[in-house]
């Protein structure tokens, strides 16, 4: 039996789960149960926290998962993954309080900048030589210019409505993401055999959506 771990609840469950049914896969699904397993495929689905998932596919806690990119990448295991999935796509950016004089990115040295993504944020900002403070929050990090917390902020977006409505400019754009598989890489033999049988379903599904 493969175990998959996918996102409890949020942006990506619903399609998470919509994928492995188009894959021809029944389970009985219960919001209040933690995993399940299918009836028709060897398959359990554990279901967790998006930024857990990472460290339990690396520990083997979980065999694969469905995970944004923007937090595998940000975890340092871009690694694990396996294939791009085309859903749940956004970009993580730099966005200025709308009335701002921004021009370039030069223009943030020495600046507060608000961000769940520091390690993103880190490497965009070293690869053109600009030293701010980065101050890591967990959330509603949109507000921070308002309150005073920072002078920038940089956060997911993708329709843009968010940044409007909290008087925000997007203004860079740090890092392009999208829902991805990821997989244990020492898995063993007949898990691999799963993997692959899976894999195969999933192409189909692309095929047939394209
Ligand atoms: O509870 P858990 O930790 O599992 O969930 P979460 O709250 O951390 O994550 P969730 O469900 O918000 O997002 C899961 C994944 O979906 C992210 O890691 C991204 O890969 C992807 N995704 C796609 C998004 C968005 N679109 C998105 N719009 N993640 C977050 N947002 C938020 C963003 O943070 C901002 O507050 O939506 C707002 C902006 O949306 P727009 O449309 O107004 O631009
Ligand atoms: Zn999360």
């Amino acid at each position: 039996m493969l175990r998959i771990a996918i996102q409890k609840s949020g942006r990506l469950s619903e399609e998470s789960l919509n994928l492995i049914r188009e894959c021809g896969i029944s389970f009985i699904y219960s919001s209040l149960k933690l995993k399940t397993e299918c009836t028709n495929f060897p398959l359990e689905i554990l279901f967790l926290r998006d930024d857990d998932i990472p460290g339990y596919v690396a520990d083997g806690v979980a065999d694969i998962g469905i995970v944004g990119e923007n937090v595998l990448v940000e975890e340092g295991k871009a690694d694990l993954t396996v294939e791009r999935l085309g859903f749940s796509r956004c970009r993580l950016s730099l966005a200025v309080p709308r009335g701002s004089d921004y021009e370039s990115v030069q223009d943030l040295n020495g600046k507060n900048i608000a961000t769940s993504y520091p390690n993103l944020l880190q490497a965009f900002l070293e690869a053109r030589g600009v030293q701010a403070h980065i101050h890591t929050i967990s959330g509603s990090v949109e507000i921070a210019p308002s309150i005073g917390l920072a002078d920038a902020i940089c956060d997911i977006v993708s329709s843009g409505s968010t940044l409007i409505s909290n008087g925000l400019r997007e203004v860079e754009r740090v890092f392009k993401s999208e829902a991805v598989l990821i997989a244990n890489p020492e898995l063993p033999q007949e898990k691999q055999q799963i993997l692959e049988k899976l894999l195969f379903r999933i192409h189909a599904v692309q095929r047939a959506s394209r």
